[in-house]
């Protein structure tokens, strides 16, 4: 039997915590019914919030440079599923886990449905990857995949695509996740356009392949790896993509993978006007795609995505339905610590997102007070809403300081005894 933390460990370390925990919960209901607004609705709407955990990211990460493996990583899809349900057992914010394959094949996909549904997660977007070989694949993705200039490279690239959705209905998902790292290293290494046309082409058949219940999201990123030119590098490119390919399909957002001045609120918004926000993958950075931790680096612009994700709600915008998911590398931190943290900061936003008052932002915006209205928006992120986060955690079982109770548990020290080292581990990206 693997190590579990127990229940009556969250409750003792709960009770140890309480009588404060009360005292601030108490300050902070009478500082909002100040402000007209009832905590308990506050309460009540994060305890709902939900934010699926990339397996990839109970691994420890690393850059290109190297990876500093950490104790007791996870050896395959099973132990990611046991490190997904710590996190969701102390945060009660990550019922999902969100897989990729190959990385996290399995020989029985009812038993890891099984496994998954007895740790109380279930499976989010599946995540194809065509940006690597693997062993024994017939064919290299080194130029290219869906939009490779080889007609066969580019079938294989949409048979692992459909295999993913294959597998993806024996494990309850209901989205296909597709990145692809396709583009260019050279001025005039590809036509611009034509590869283009091919990625409409080979996401055709894709979403020929959909259940009638399912999404495609389809994921842009600027570049890296390919420095030049990528096929789908800006939200543009996607929503012509999603456009083209009918209302199944929709764009998603890794927060990481915009030019560094770009302004990604207002890109979630014209997302969220065409019906075409898929959903995001969340992370922070400082220069590029660093899928850094979650709020780590700028937690405002964090906050102003959940502006708009609320205002869109509030406003009960037509397809309005988007998916979350952490996507980050743990390169320095224990990956559950971390994305702990992460969920805790993504619901945070949602929180004072919340506490923003939209009758008086529209007015302020109305008469033309900009100050007003910038102080609207602070108010709201400038409340420290930890408390609400707390109860919500509480009240669903959860810890009230969760990385403190993960630390007391020693999961991490216990994990290293049961999970020997080994040798070309699927843990993490590089
Ligand atoms: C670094 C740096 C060093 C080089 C390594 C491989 O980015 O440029 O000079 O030794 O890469
Ligand atoms: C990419 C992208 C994808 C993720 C891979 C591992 O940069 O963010 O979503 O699947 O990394
Ligand atoms: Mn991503
Ligand atoms: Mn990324």
């Amino acid at each position: 039997m693997s190590y579990r933390i127990a229940d009556t460990l969250i409750a003792e370390e709960n009770a140890g915590l309480n009588a404060a925990h009360e005292d601030d919960y108490g300050a902070l209901a009478r500082k909002l019914a100040r402000r007209g607004l009832d905590i308990e609705a506050i309460t009540g709407a994060v305890a709902g919030f939900g934010v699926a955990v990339p397996t990839w990211g109970v691994g420890t990460g690393g850059t290109r440079f190297a990876r500093f493996a950490g104790p007791g990583e996870p050896r395959g899809i099973f132990d990611k599923l046991e490190d997904c349900a710590t996190i969701q057992q102390l945060t009660r914010l990550t019922p999902a886990c969100s897989p990729h394959f190959p990385w996290d094949k399995a020989s029985d996909y009812r038993e890891l449905a099984e496994r998954a549904k007895a740790l109380g997660l279930r499976f989010d977007a599946i995540n194809s990857n065509t940006f690597q070989d693997q062993p024994g694949q017939r064919l290299s993705y080194k130029f290219g995949s869906l939009t490779h200039a080889d007609r066969a490279v580019r079938e294989q690239a949409i048979a692992h695509n459909i295999e993913c959705i294959e597998i993806g209905l024996k494990l309850g998902s209901k989205a296909l996740t597709v990145w692809i790292a396709d583009g260019s290293n050279f001025p005039g290494q590809s036509n611009l356009n034509r590869v283009f046309d091919w990625y409409l082409e080979s996401t055709a058949e894709i979403y020929g392949g959909l259940p009638e219940d399912w999404r495609l999201f389809l994921e842009h990123k600027l570049y890296e790896p390919a420095f030049y030119s990528t096929v789908i590098a800006d939200w543009g490119s996607s929503l012509m993509a999603a456009q083209a390919l009918g209302p199944k399909a929709f764009c998603l957002v890794d927060l990481g993978h915009h030019a560094a001045s770009v302004n990604i609120e207002q890109i979630v918004a014209r997302l969220v006007r065409a019906g075409r926000l898929a959903g995001f993958h969340f992370n922070d950075s400082k220069y590029g795609d660093d899928d850094l931790d979650s709020g780590s680096v700028d937690p405002f612009r964090l906050f102003l995505v959940f502006n708009e994700l609320v205002d869109a709600q509030t406003r009960k915008a037509a397809g309005f339905d988007p998916a979350y998911m952490l996507d980050q590398s743990h390169n320095v931190t224990d990956p559950i610590e971390s994305l702990m943290q992460s969920a805790m900061e993504v619901a945070r936003a949602y929180a004072q997102a919340l506490l923003v008052d939209r009758a008086a932002l529209a007015a302020a915006q109305e008469a033309s007070d900009a100050l007003a209205a910038h102080r609207l928006l602070k108010a709201g992120f400038l409340t420290d809403v930890s408390p609400i986060l707390a109860e919500a955690r509480r009240r669903q079982g959860g810890g009230l300081d969760p990385i403190a109770t993960y630390r007391k548990a020693g999961y991490r020290t216990r994990k290293a005894e049961e999970r020997p080292a080994v040798a070309g581990s699927s843990s993490g990206i590089v």
